[in-house]
């Protein structure tokens, strides 16, 4: 393997922190899953564009590539070598009181956390069969779900193209994967093994082998961020009686992109800022000041429609999920604070 000629058109923390000295230190290791450097660089050399660039094969590309990766979660997170993750999915510890404000200015809220099963490798570095066995295991564990949580497993392999884009249009299920997951691995063998379960409201919805090979979601209208975090947390409880997720106490929850480490957690809401969002400075001020992202309205890489934005945490590590709601409902509210006083 040689060297990559990174140009000044890459803009990765992966380009960024693979000096030729740390190359060479990891060039030649793989990992028990035969998982290279190569591997976990293909994405972000072949996406110059990449903001990341870099994907783990399994828990163990985390130590065995820690030189690497270990840079890159801290420039993301600002979490160190030596910090350990602390995780509370108590909701009681939220303080989120619904008002009049968020249901009038936020769309819909949603909350999901990707999980990846302790004994199997990360979708970049899993194969076919042990892909499908995930399929399996989770889809049967998700059929024994009682209550508000009662639904249904779609496969993706056989789903009609139009319940797909009909599922994808309304925001509850994943796009096919894009060129960073492709260059991943992450599309290898596709449609085979994904799918989505969802309860009859599409409340509860779970995404089997997309970035992660569990991906549990709660969502609704309107800005009840309390019912919906108190959801995922029943849900997330349901299934670790039937599986074990791949977890270190370092690094809290292991996903296969390290932007996803530790909760794994993206609360996000869908909110009408039409006022704010013309003064794109001072609605990034308020943002930056309460670590939330912006994105579209069709979720990552894509465009705000009509005014409408999707907030949500940037801190996913070193955080725990309550932080990570508590982050987005503080910075919520302060947007919309901002905007009421644009109406006046
Ligand atoms: P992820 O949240 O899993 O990291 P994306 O950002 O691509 O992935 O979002 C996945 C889907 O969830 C997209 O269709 C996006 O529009 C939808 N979504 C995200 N947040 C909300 C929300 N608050 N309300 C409705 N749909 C949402
Ligand atoms: N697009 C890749 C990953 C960024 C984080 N988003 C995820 N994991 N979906 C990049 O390196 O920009």
């Amino acid at each position: 393997m040689q060297y990559p000629d990174f140009t000044k058109e890459y803009k990765s923390l992966m380009a960024k922190y693979l000096t030729r000295e740390v190359f060479e230190e990891l060039k030649d290791l793989k990992t028990s899953n035969n998982f290279t450097l190569k591997d976990i660089i293909n994405s972000g050399v072949q996406n110059l564009d990449s903001g990341i660039g870099a994907y783990a094969g399994d828990k163990e590309s985390y130590t065995l590539f820690a030189p690497l990766f270990d840079k890159i979660i801290e420039d993301y997170h600002g979490f160190t070598k030596d910090d350990i993750h602390k995780s509370n999915l108590n909701s009681d510890d939220l303080n989120a009181p619904l008002n009049y404000d968020l249901d009038k200015y936020i769309v819909s809220t949603r909350i999901r956390v990707g999980r990846n099963l302790d004994n199997f490798p990360l979708g970049t570095a899993i194969s076919k069969e042990q892909r499908d066995e995930v399929e399996k295991i989770v889809s049967n564990a998700l059929n024994s779900m009682d209550n508000d949580l009662k639904g249904i497993y779609y496969p993706l392999d056989g789903m009609s193209k139009e319940n797909s884009e009909s599922l994808i249009k309304d925001h509850f299920l994943f796009k096919a994967g894009d060129r960073f997951l492709q260059t991943a691995g992450l599309n290898r063998d596709w449609p085979s093994g994904r799918g989505i379960y969802h309860n009859k409201n599409k409340t509860f919805l779970v995404w089997i082998n997309e970035e992660d090979e569990l991906r549990i979601i709660s969502m609704q209208s309107g800005g009840d961020m309390q019912e919906v975090f108190t959801r995922l947390i029943t849900a997330i409880k349901e299934l670790e009686k039937k599986m074990t997720f791949s977890y270190c106490e370092h690094l809290g929850y292991i996903t296969s992109c390290p932007t996803n480490l530790g909760t794994a957690m993206r609360a996000s809401v869908h909110i009408k800022l039409p006022k704010l969002s013309q003064d794109m400075d001072r609605f990034k001020t308020i943002t930056d000041k309460y670590y939330l992202q912006i994105r579209g309205v069709d979720g990552e890489h894509s465009k705000s429609v009509g005014g409408v934005y999707d907030i949500s945490n940037k801190r996913r590590l070193g955080v725990t999920e309550v932080q990570c709601v508590q982050d987005m409902y503080d910075g919520v509210m302060a947007l919309i604070e901002a905007e009421k006083l644009l109406e006046k």
